[in-house]
């Protein structure tokens, strides 16, 4: 098996029609898929707990006489951790431990409620409160990642959302006790063996069972990313997460095996995954594409590595260091590597990316573990405007205003004029009642 990424370089004549061609990726938005789930949200909805029932024996083939047979309880999440071998238990609370301590930092930083008071007295300010209850949507199967249980709990439980409902299909009954485990570790509160659109449709509505909650994050396949942009505005949700995405810009000083596999690293998770090598050097490329000869053979997951490299990958020759970091901020990736002997030298000049990766020790993998910033990250080029999902996404402001006597007078003059201005009487009335000359 062979993986050959495409090979550009940015003084050919094509370039830019062959570099938008590799970059181009739609969501595949299949009619029938939404009709489905469109179906399956109001039939939840109107049948609570019994269709949650009857959608999670067909989909899943799991066979239970009531709701409590789809619950994990806090004894079965526990029982998962202990029944781990003691390197997985330390590992897990190693990642979790330096998660919520990244987390916790974001908090301080810019998740506090702030006020000031105006010359006249008025106190203006932001108050920020946690959501009350939000639900993790975990996948099960191929993508059932332990990780991603932490990274999206954690900041939640960071945040101070007082409950975490954690959601996770379980076809067949098959349990991942990594999953549960993590669930313990990160504090979910319950945890129920469900998942697909009856998942998210019973978290946005609420059933007998199932308490509705205030937002859905985590990633799922199409028909749960299909719910949850039909559920969004009855409940908040995170993003819609299309493939993993790396980008390496490489001033040819790291070991090329390193940086292989590293593109392998994204390419592994799925076939539309999509790995990018920017770099000046063009013999460094090519020892690059040797190191992914050399290294394919032993992946196990060898030909979804390829598939990904030969349908969406891309090595990439650039003029210079400065070209590549505009190149890559044109893309916006998800995750992007600065493998460079100065990381710092080129971390001004790049704007656009869910994160940045410095240095040719920082591989994306320990990010995507246990580096403590957040796995769950913008992608498809939306990181030019949309952030890693963090204790903001669980948490609201309220505006805070508290007029005193003194700056009713001076407000109340400015929107008594904008009042009548905009034909609206009452407004102003409101306004002008508070004048001390009325
Ligand atoms: N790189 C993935 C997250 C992940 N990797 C989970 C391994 N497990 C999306 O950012
Ligand atoms: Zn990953």
């Amino acid at each position: 098996m062979k993986a050959t990424p495409l090979l550009l370089c940015t003084t050919d004549a094509d370039f830019e029609a062959r570099f938008q061609q590799r970059l181009h990726w739609s969501a595949a938005t299949d009619a029938a898929i939404e009709q489905r789930v469109a179906e399956i949200l109001a039939d939840v909805r109107a049948r609570g707990d019994a269709a949650v029932i009857e959608y999670t024996q067909r989909f899943d083939g799991l066979q239970v006489e009531g709701m409590a047979g789809l619950e994990l309880k806090q004894d079965e999440l526990k029982a998962a951790f202990d029944g781990l071998p003691e390197v997985q238990r330390e590992a897990l609370q190693a990642a979790a431990a330096r998660v919520r301590r990244y987390h916790e930092a974001q908090k301080r930083a810019s998740g506090e409620s702030w006020s000031y008071r105006d010359e006249d007295g008025t106190l203006l300010g932001q108050k920020v409160t946690p959501l009350d209850r939000v639900g993790i949507y975990v996948p099960g199967g191929k993508a059932a990642y332990p990780s991603s249980v932490l990274m999206n709990a954690l900041p939640a439980h960071v945040a101070g959302v007082g409950e975490i409902i954690m959601v996770v299909p379980t076809p067949r009954g098959e349990r991942n006790a990594l999953v549960l485990a993590a669930a313990y570790v990160a504090g979910v509160t319950r945890a129920f063996t469900i998942g697909g659109a009856q998942a998210v449709a019973a978290l946005a509505y609420g059933t007998a069972t199932i308490p509705k909650v205030d937002k859905i994050t985590g990633p799922g396949n199409a028909y749960v990313a299909s719910a949850k942009k039909h559920v969004f505005g009855t409940v908040g949700i995170d993003m819609i997460a299309g493939p993993s995405e790396i980008l390496v810009l490489a001033d040819g000083s790291t070991p090329p095996d390193w940086v292989a596999m590293d593109l392998f690293s994204q390419a592994e998770h799925d076939e539309l995954a999509q790995s990018i090598l920017l770099c000046p050097d063009a013999a460094y490329i090519e020892a690059v594409q040797a190191s992914i000869d050399r290294l394919l053979p032993e992946m196990p997951r060898a030909e979804i590595i390829a598939k990904s490299l030969n349908g969406r990958g891309a090595l990439i020759l650039t003029r210079s260091m400065e070209e590549a970091c505009a190149i890559s901020n044109r893309i916006a990736p998800e995750h992007l590597e600065v493998s460079s002997s100065e990381p710092m030298r080129w971390e001004p000049l790049l704007r656009h990316a869910g994160a940045i990766f410095l240095g040719a020790y920082t591989s994306e993998s320990l990010g995507d573990y246990c580096a403590g910033p957040n796995h769950v990250l913008p992608t498809s080029g939306t990181a030019r405007f949309s952030s890693p999902l963090g204790v903001y996404d669980f948490q609201k402001r309220s505006s805070l205003i508290e007029v005193s006597e003194q700056g009713a007078q001076t407000l109340g003059r400015i929107a008594s004029v904008i009042a009548h201005g905009e034909g609206l009487q009452a407004h102003a009335r409101a306004a002008e009642m508070r004048l001390a000359s009325s």
